[in-house]
């Protein structure tokens, strides 16, 4: 599936130094989560910066320096204290106890950390080794797992304890990135032991299997005894740290990449002192009556290839793997088991046109209701209106009644006055005329 990154990238990347602009502008469809989305290519018009970034990612990681854990499990005194040593050229332990002159190192009798700052070339690494006591010195090892699986998850425990707190800043990583997990030279198979304790180890943290004290096996023998154990492991689903490979790797990096998988379990030789060659180097390694075993030597053993993939090649997959992977299974049951649940509503995929659809009836219903609203706030009005009018027209119909009545009555006040006026004219002129008679008789 194409990536709209990629393909932007790829079109659009400018060296820095040449800071002219690219003409590249046309738009393409990329699928992205199955939808189709478009993605402009910009014509660059000038050296905008963004080449700069891994400069400033460089930089920022510089400052910021790197953490890194590693834990060593396996049976008691299969060296896993003289790796640590060996591991990081420099001893890690306290100077080795008068009384026992004879130890390299002391016997491991509880879980212990300890943490190294070195500096190479300008770049710091705060180291941490946890140092595990060898289990199967007991009739019973049936719980030999549990303590490391115990302090694995405690420290599991702390970044999320850390990670919930309002100041999360500074979160020290105290996570385990990588279990080294020691074989012993048998050269026949896997102990049950072995596959139990790695059972419960290989989903907490990535798995190296190393074969330890190596220097006793025949090159032969160590050949048969890993094909041996890539066969068990494969056989009881133990998952070892998959190593990633990108397309941006040298075909020189990848041929690296390779050869460190193809050793994998490691065959290891651990040694703390210097000893002489034959030829009259000086090496860390280990004499023997028959010669010397070199630590720093892919000839010798697979010491070199170990610090490879944990170190040089594979620090930050290591502890990406275990953040985002590891830690999140432990983290997601967890909070399950405390009855945290994810909104998976949250995450669900979005369709434009679905999205679009649905943005669409809601406008459409929110429409309706202000329409209905409207109307009804109108018919509201208009009752009122109509109240009044009915009101003010009944007003007017009494009115009307009142004054009618009331002219009615003057009327008929008024002609009852005529009829008077009228009758008393009618005796005035009776009146008269007998008075004129009176007159002409006198006369
Ligand atoms: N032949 C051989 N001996 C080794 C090697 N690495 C360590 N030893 C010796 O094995 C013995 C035990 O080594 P430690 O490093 O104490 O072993 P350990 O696994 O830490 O032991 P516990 O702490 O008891 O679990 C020491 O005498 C080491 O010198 C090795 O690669 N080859
Ligand atoms: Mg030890």
């Amino acid at each position: 599936m194409a990536s709209q990154t990629e393909t932007v990238d790829a079109q659009t990347y400018q060296k820095p130094e040449s800071r002219d602009a690219s003409v590249v502008v046309d738009s393409v469809d990329v699928l992205q989560n199955g939808n189709a989305t478009s993605v402009v290519r910009r014509k660059l018009t000038g050296f905008v910066g963004f080449s700069n970034l891994p400069i400033q990612w460089h930089r920022k990681s510089i400052k910021k320096g790197f953490n890194f854990n590693v834990m060593v499990v396996g049976e008691s005194g299969l060296g896993k204290s003289t790796l640590v040593s060996t591991l990081f050229n420099m001893p890690l332990y306290p100077p080795r106890s008068e009384k026992r002159p004879s130890a390299e190192v002391p016997k491991t009798v509880a879980i212990q950390s300890i943490s190294a700052d070195l500096e190479e070339g300008g770049v710091k690494l705060r180291l941490t080794v946890v140092d595990t006591p060898g289990f199967g010195d007991f009739v019973n090892n049936d719980d030999a797992w549990r303590p490391i699986v115990e302090n694995i998850e405690q420290r599991f425990d702390a970044f999320l304890e850390a990670e919930n707190k309002v100041n999360r800043a500074n979160i020290v990583d105290n996570r385990i990135h990588a279990i080294i997990y020691f074989i012993a030279p048998t050269g026949h198979s896997l102990k049950p032991l072995d596959i139990e304790v790695m059972k419960k180890l290989h989903n907490k943290a990535n798995l190296i299997p190393v074969i330890a004290k190596s220097d006793i096996l025949t090159d032969e023998e160590i050949v048969a005894f890993k094909a041996r154990i890539r066969a068990d492991l494969d056989y009881h689903k133990i998952s070892l740290f998959e190593t990633p490979r990108y397309e941006v790797d040298s075909d020189e990096t990848m041929e690296e990449k390779a050869s460190i998988i193809s050793k994998i379990p490691f065959a290891i030789v651990g040694a703390t002192s210097e000893v002489t060659t034959p030829d009259g180097r000086v090496v860390r390694g280990r004499k023997y009556p028959w010669g010397v075993v070199e630590v720093d030597n892919d000839g010798h053993c697979d010491f070199l290839k170990l610090r490879a993939m944990l170190v040089k090649n594979y620090m930050e997959e290591l502890k990406e793997y275990t953040n985002e992977f590891l830690y999140e299974n432990y983290r997601s049951a967890k909070l399950t088991a405390m009855g945290v649940s994810q909104d998976q509503s949250v995450f669900k995929e979005i369709n434009p046109a679905a999205k679009q659809e649905e943005e669409r009836a809601i406008h459409q219903a929110k429409l309706l209701k202000m329409e209905a609203e409207m109307r009804m706030v109108f018919q509201q009005k208009v009752a009122e209106k109509e109240q009044r009018l009915k009101q003010s027209e009944d007003e007017l119909f009494a009115r009307h009644r009142e004054m009618k009545e009331s002219l009615d009555k003057q009327r008929r006040e008024l002609e009852a006055k005529k009829a008077q006026i009228e009758s008393g004219k009618a005796y005035l002129s009776t009146e008269e005329k007998s008075r004129k008679k009176g007159f002409s008789l006198r006369s």
